[in-house]
């Protein structure tokens, strides 16, 4: 059979389908580059002292893993120069890093959460980069904070790689999802799945039940059935699974089905949630979206919120449509 690289399937979208332009098919290499390099660091590990703590804090006021900083600067350094963007944003930045005058500028907004799962770097647990490209704003041309504040509909494309057994990455460009393997030997990428699809019914959910009894009525009750088994409600035998890294409880998603929650709960009333809606949560919404699932915040669809913030937080239920839907309507 004859193997399809990342470059041929671009190109096929660019030229054959017409689906993308070329720039945004060229800024989709430079990050598939970028997540390559990450890729080596993490495999590297303790061998390149890539393990422990930074030393320093994020925006969100989480201390940074060696390998947060290390993949932030990979994925800037790797993006600055191409040409192909206007700006970048990420969960380790405060602010938008824009493009430096020495080099030309494009008309795509990046962002990127460059090590999801941090707290599994240590422990040898997969871990990942997600990332989202949106178009920036028409006649716009010092790029800022607001522009990146568009809705997840307005995303061209989104993915994320992950850091595990194998090195994937996992892309949409609105036309389905596909999924790539790097050849660690060759550092080629070729496409092992092509129209990844999330059945529309599963058996198997995804929460850190630790946070059970900070959890609002309609994810207690949801969660209440689903435990019940065969002999509740439902009238079935549910399994659960948590990662701990978005990336790979999604990707389980994607390739088997399930249903993963991070709901917004009473610890810190202030913070609709965990997750962050710019660069976790709306590249993930438009993977499973374009994979036949759904992603809701509990009461609307993920890709529909208005953003306010760059580093705001959102509730996500994403996976499977019916247990989705569920939860949703329990809202
Ligand atoms: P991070 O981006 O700082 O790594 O945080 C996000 C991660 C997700 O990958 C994962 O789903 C979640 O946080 C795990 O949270 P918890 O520690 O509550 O299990
Ligand atoms: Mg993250």
């Amino acid at each position: 059979m004859k193997r399809v690289s990342l470059t041929q399937y671009l190109i096929e979208k660019q030229r054959d389908k017409g689906l993308i332009p070329g720039e945004l098919r060229l800024l989709l290499e430079v990050v598939a580059r970028a997540c390559k390099r990450i890729s080596y660091s993490v495999g590297k590990g303790a061998l390149a002292d890539m393990l422990g703590e930074a030393g320093s804090d994020n925006v969100q006021g989480e201390s940074q893993k060696k390998l947060d900083v290390i993949a932030n600067e990979v994925l800037l350094e790797a993006n600055e120069w191409g040409g192909h963007l206007a700006a970048m944003a990420s969960e380790e930045m405060d602010h938008p890093s824009l493009i430096p005058n020495r080099y030309p500028k494009g008309e795509f907004l990046l962002l990127f959460d460059p090590l999801d799962g941090s707290s599994n770097i240590d422990v040898n647990v997969s871990i990942g980069t997600i990332f989202s490209v949106l178009r920036m704003p028409s006649g716009v041309t010092e790029p800022t904070e607001q522009h990146f504040l568009q809705p997840g509909t307005a995303q061209v494309a989104s993915g994320y790689a992950v850091y595990g057994p194998s090195t994937l990455l996992v892309l949409t460009v609105g036309d389905g999802v596909a999924c790539f393997t790097l050849d660690r030997e060759t550092g080629s990428w070729w496409l092992t799945q092509d129209r990844m699809h999330i059945p529309v019914s599963t058996k198997e959910f995804a929460i850190n039940a630790s946070n059970a009894r900070h959890w609002e009525p309609p994810v207690k009750r949801y969660i209440d059935e689903l435990l019940a088994g065969k002999e509740g409600p439902r009238g079935k035998d549910f399994n659960m699974r948590w990662v701990a890294s978005m990336v790979a409880d999604v990707h389980r998603i994607l390739t088997r089905g399930g249903v993963f929650m991070y709901p917004r709960d009473a610890r810190e009333p202030d913070k609709p949630g965990k997750l962050r809606l710019m660069y976790e949560a709306n590249p993930m919404a438009f993977l499973v979206e374009q994979a036949g699932g759904a992603c809701t915040n509990g009461s609307m669809r993920t890709l529909d919120i208005t953003p306010e913030k760059l580093h705001q937080r959102v509730a996500v239920f994403l996976g499977s449509k019916e247990e989705v839907e569920r939860v949703t309507s329990y809202h």
